[in-house]
């Protein structure tokens, strides 16, 4: 596997990849175990889209996660599992024995009907079990989808009856802080619209009541009971679709990104080797969870692959207190740390007497993810967690993009503060205007595209390729356009400012307006919505919604979309303001101007730009005078 150790390699690495891409990504391919060889590295045109990366290979990507490892370093850990509560006792899991859980569980999806190209829904606490339901599906060649444990029913089952699921997997309970999440009651709420689901497999993990259906709901201990460790690896192709996970769009609905097996795998272990300049023993912490992507490449895939030992932990930074990343840190000697702005910002809320306690001498690499980080946020990480002596990983991807693509290599790219940097080798990104010409050169700024096919890119969208088509690949021709508008400065330093479409970064969550809007609209009198992100000190951006209403009790009322909002979406999505108004800011054609909303939304009221085009103009003073009533 190519390891860059050097900047002058980077140069030299970036310049071959672009000049041959094939020959490049050939190179790393070469490292995996296959069963059979590919015949052909790269197909691919950006219209339709069809993209095919290593065609005619044939793998098990949970081979090359476990089973090669096993002769080398079998009894080496491959999680430190922490739970939630400090005074529960974690566990290890070395990679000999995931690998035969892993084998188990195979077997018993398989006992359960569980066939290749099979979708298997995973709503699950962070605990090993989820790791080794995950790499059983990849086993057995079952799709996974894993839902994020903070979405309501009525999320699940819409994610569910998308892909057709077959069977569930999750848990009596998740414990997160202070709280516990009854996940059964959550799933049989959401099974009551699924009809594709045949049965679910319960881990037993709160010890809360659930009820089971007989003939549908098994325990996973029960199934576990008397089964083989030994498992033969079902024979993949290399296009073969991996997992499928949701994520938000600008329309109202979310879309469940696919991807596939031999390109996501290669781009998992290199970009993880590389941006975080992994060494053998380092320890490694992603706080992500494993609902989200990174937590899929960068809890469970990436750091597989490169047999190495990371921390998987169930709870919240917060949670008895402020310090518990830095304890967890002290105690397991974590060398590599990746977590996201919105937690770095909470924790440097909360003051640095959370922080001196611990030592944090073991960390070499801090790494954040999911949003644009501010130039406060990065110092105090900077100087307070890594003491000025570790450098910072600023890493831009997406879940459409599998892996990390832009990103400083760790001790290698000369860092600036707030900026990803530069691409990896192997991604070429653009900048386009608003006309879809390419904008050449330096010191530009402009909407974010890739120019050139990568091995972890989106497939589809399930179900429907013509949206995959529309969204990603029919702004601009021939590219795949992110979503994000992007700087580039006069060093080539990309700096990432932020969506340009309706979708909201909620603590480093995608949330689309749209979404947002729809469940709102659900709630009794409600005439009409807008939301809009706002500027949020811890969370990135809030949520904040316009909403006319027939309601006359508005306090009572408020809550009343609050909650409408939990049960539809789940908490994540909840607005943090909501302004009850008489208009809204509409064009003579009906629509809604949300530059207005977004202004007024962070408290600007002055420069309203050109507003001669509204239907009616005094509505915008009302927003302003209602929202200066309630501030
Ligand atoms: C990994 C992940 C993707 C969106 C993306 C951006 C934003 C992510 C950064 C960032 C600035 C970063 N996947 N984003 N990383 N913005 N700097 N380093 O987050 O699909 O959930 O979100 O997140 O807007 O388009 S995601």
């Amino acid at each position: 596997m190519l390891k860059i150790n050097s900047l002058e390699q980077y140069q030299s690495e970036y310049k071959r990849s672009v000049e041959n891409p094939e020959l490049f990504w050939e190179g790393i391919a070469e490292s995996f175990e296959w069963k059979k060889k590919w015949d052909k590295v790269l197909d691919w045109n950006f219209d339709e889209p069809n993209v095919k990366w290593f065609d005619g290979g044939q793998l098990n990507i949970t081979e090359n996660c476990l089973d090669r490892h096993l002769d080398s370093i079998g009894d080496k850990v491959a999680f430190h599992w922490v739970p939630n509560d400090v005074s529960e006792k974690g566990r290890k899991i070395s990679y000999r024995e995931l690998h035969a859980e892993v084998c188990k569980f195979s077997n018993v999806l398989t006992r359960n009907g569980i066939k290749k190209g099979d979708r298997v829904c995973l709503y699950m606490p962070m605990v090993p079990e989820l790791v080794i339901a995950v790499l059983a599906c990849a086993r057995v060649g079952a799709i996974h989808s894993v839902v994020f444990a903070g979405f309501s029913a009525q999320s699940l089952s819409d994610r569910i009856n998308d892909c057709n699921c077959n069977l569930v997997i999750t848990a009596d309970g998740a414990f997160r802080g202070a709280k516990t999440i009854d996940l059964k009651s959550i799933v049989d709420e959401s099974l009551l619209t699924c009809t594709s689901v045949k049965k679910v497999i319960v881990l037993e993990r709160t010890k809360t009541e659930a009820s089971m259906l007989a003939g549908r709901d098994v325990w996973w201990h029960d199934e576990m009971l008397n089964t083989s460790p030994n498992h033969q690896a079902e024979t993949m192709n290399s296009e073969d679709s991996l997992f499928i996970l949701y994520t938000s769009g600008s329309t109202g609905k979310p879309k469940g990104v696919v991807h596939s097996t031999a390109g996501y795998m290669i781009y998992a272990e290199y970009s993880f080797r590389n941006v975080f300049q992994y060494q053998a023993d380092d320890i490694f912490w992603c706080t992500a969870d494993i609902g989200w992507i990174t937590g899929h490449s960068y809890i469970i895939y990436g750091p597989l692959l490169a047999g190495a030992t990371s921390i998987m932990f169930e709870g919240v930074p917060t949670y008895p207190d402020a310090g518990r990343f830095w304890d967890i840190v002290d105690k397991y000697q974590v060398n590599l740390f990746y977590t996201a702005p919105t937690a770095i910002r909470a924790l440097q809320a909360k003051g640095l007497e959370y922080i001196k306690p611990y030592k944090l001498d073991t960390l070499k690499v801090l790494g954040t993810v999911g949003e644009p980080i501010n130039e406060e946020a990065w110092h105090w990480y900077n100087d307070e967690i890594g003491k000025g002596k570790c450098p910072i990983v600023d890493t831009w991807w997406q879940t459409e993009t599998g892996g990390i693509l832009i990103s400083p290599l760790a001790g290698i790219t000369p860092l600036k503060p707030t900026y990803a940097t530069l691409p990896l080798p192997g991604i070429q990104p653009c900048l386009v205007d608003s006309e879809g010409n390419e904008i050449l050169g330096n010191d530009v700024s402009g909407n974010l595209c890739v120019k050139y096919p990568w091995p972890s890119m989106i497939r589809t969208t399930y179900g429907d390729h013509e949206r995959c088509r529309q969204v990603y690949f029919s702004t601009y021709k021939g590219k795949y356009f992110t979503g994000d508008g992007c700087k580039r400065d006069e060093d080539g330093y990309y700096r990432i400012t932020g969506r340009v479409d309706d979708v909201i970064n909620v603590s480093g969550h995608r949330i689309g307006t749209a979404e947002v809007e729809d469940a709102i609209n659900t709630t009794d009198k409600v005439i009409e919505s807008a939301v809009v992100g706002f500027p949020h000190p811890i969370k990135g951006q809030g949520i904040f919604a316009f909403v006319i209403s027939s309601s006359s009790d508005n306090e009572n009322y408020i809550e009343e979309i609050r909650a409408q909002v939990t049960k539809v979406i789940g908490p994540i999505a909840k607005p943090d303001r909501i302004l009850l108004v008489d208009g809204l800011p509409k064009t003579r054609s009906g629509k809604i101007m949300r530059r207005i909303l977004r202004k007024i939304a962070s408290g600007e009221f002055s420069k309203m730009g050109d507003t001669s085009t509204l239907l009616d103009p005094a509505v915008v003073e009302h927003i302003c005078d209602v929202y200066s009533q309630e501030k």
